[in-house]
């Protein structure tokens, strides 16, 4: 096992392409045919062994994981899950995936309790709230599950470690560039958020305030508003007609979630809206809304692979499971096809494993994209 792995290292890092950072990392980078291409060049910047100091492959998966989603209905968390659960059972284990009925601590408290009475092995959550999961899930350790976050983190206090996407502060400085660029240097922008407790958007919301606040540059940029549309498109859509009427002057929107961004997308392409979007978006929703014309509303988006972000989110897990890792920074284990991972400092006092840089889609890569994810 352990020689295949390196095998398929040593194969990915002489094909793998260096990805420079958000803002070109896909016009450099030729987009993949398949899902798989994309961690090979992910792991260039992640994997940190060579041939002997690679860690023991994550072996002995075969208990049950569970994977805790912000919500049912986004098709980001079902990729994120499906990530999940196909690497857990390529590990020869159980998956366990809960999409609760609302993006709330409250409908995610519920599904812990219940997990903890079923007695699994492991616990991956996309916190709804950075704080209010912790007596759950400090009740969920005690009962001996193994605690990480994935996708949008709980506080150290709750988790062994948290699986994020991208560092927040790069995503931050993507988007912020972006809004920059889109807006050409002035003007007024919007956020359109998820959840006003999503501690994911949060972080990114924080970064690209610190990133504006800190840089000269950004001074003529006016954040007029943060919106939240919940994750659910209606809402969305709601939440973007209303930042349309309230500000004549708005020049760009930044979307930092899937749904909003689509929900947003739509609304502005239909209307013929001179307001131009960014944010982070699926390829395939957003497929017919990228473009650098009038007819189209979003000039460019990031994303990273969603469904790697739930396999990362599933190795982590097994490996805290086996004992292999316990969530300290430095901590290395590898993560199958994705390669080897370090798990490093964390921005909030605690600890994380990062998947890669964030992937740029604009009307260059859009269509080799939006049939992968
Ligand atoms: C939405 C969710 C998810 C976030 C993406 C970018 O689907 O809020 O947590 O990571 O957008």
């Amino acid at each position: 096992m352990k020689k295949k792995v390196i095998s398929i290292l040593l194969s990915t890092a002489m094909t793998a392409v260096l990805l420079a950072g958000c803002g070109d990392a896909a016009q450099e980078t030729a987009a993949p045919e398949t899902a798989e291409e994309a961690p090979a060049a992910e792991e260039e910047a992640s994997t940190a062994g060579t041939e002997e100091e690679a860690p023991e492959t994550t072996e002995g998966g075969s208990g049950t994981y569970a994977i805790i989603t912000k919500a049912a209905g986004n098709p980001y968390n079902e990729k994120e899950a499906e990530g999940f659960a196909q690497a857990v059972e390529e590990m020869g284990g159980t998956a366990i995936v809960q999409h609760p009925e609302a993006a709330t601590a409250d409908a995610q408290i519920s599904v812990i309790q219940s997990l903890i009475s079923q007695g699994g092995d492991s616990i991956a959550i996309a916190g709804n709230d950075i704080n209010a999961l912790q007596a759950a899930l400090e009740e969920a350790a005690a009962a001996g599950i193994k605690v990480c976050s994935i996708d949008s983190g709980v506080n150290p206090e709750s988790r062994l470690t948290h699986v994020n996407q991208a560092g927040t502060m790069e995503i931050g400085q993507c988007l912020m560039d972006a809004v920059y660029d889109i807006a050409g240097g002035e003007g007024q922008w919007a956020i359109l958020s998820a959840t006003s407790q999503a501690a994911n958007q949060n972080a990114w919301i924080d970064a690209m305030k610190t990133i504006m606040e800190e840089d000269d540059k950004y001074a003529d940029l006016e954040l007029v508003e943060v919106a939240y549309g919940d994750d659910e498109p209606q809402k969305s859509t709601d939440q973007t007609q209303a930042l349309l009427a309230n500000y004549p002057d708005l020049k760009v929107i930044c979307a930092p979630t899937t749904v909003g961004i689509a929900a947003a997308a739509k609304v502005l392409q239909d209307q013929g809206s001179s307001v131009k979007l960014t944010g982070l978006g699926l390829p395939s929703e957003m497929a017919e809304y990228i473009g650098d014309d009038d007819a189209h509303s979003c000039p460019y988006m990031f994303l990273w692979n969603p469904i790697d972000i739930g396999r990362l989110g599933a190795y982590t897990s097994i490996a805290l499971a086996n004992g292999e890792i316990g969530g300290a920074a430095g901590d290395t284990f590898t993560a199958g096809d994705l390669g080897d991972y370090t798990i490093v400092e964390a921005g909030d006092g605690g600890t994380e494993v990062i998947l890669g840089p964030p992937y740029r889609f604009d009307p260059s890569n859009i269509e080799e994209w939006k049939t992968v994810y």
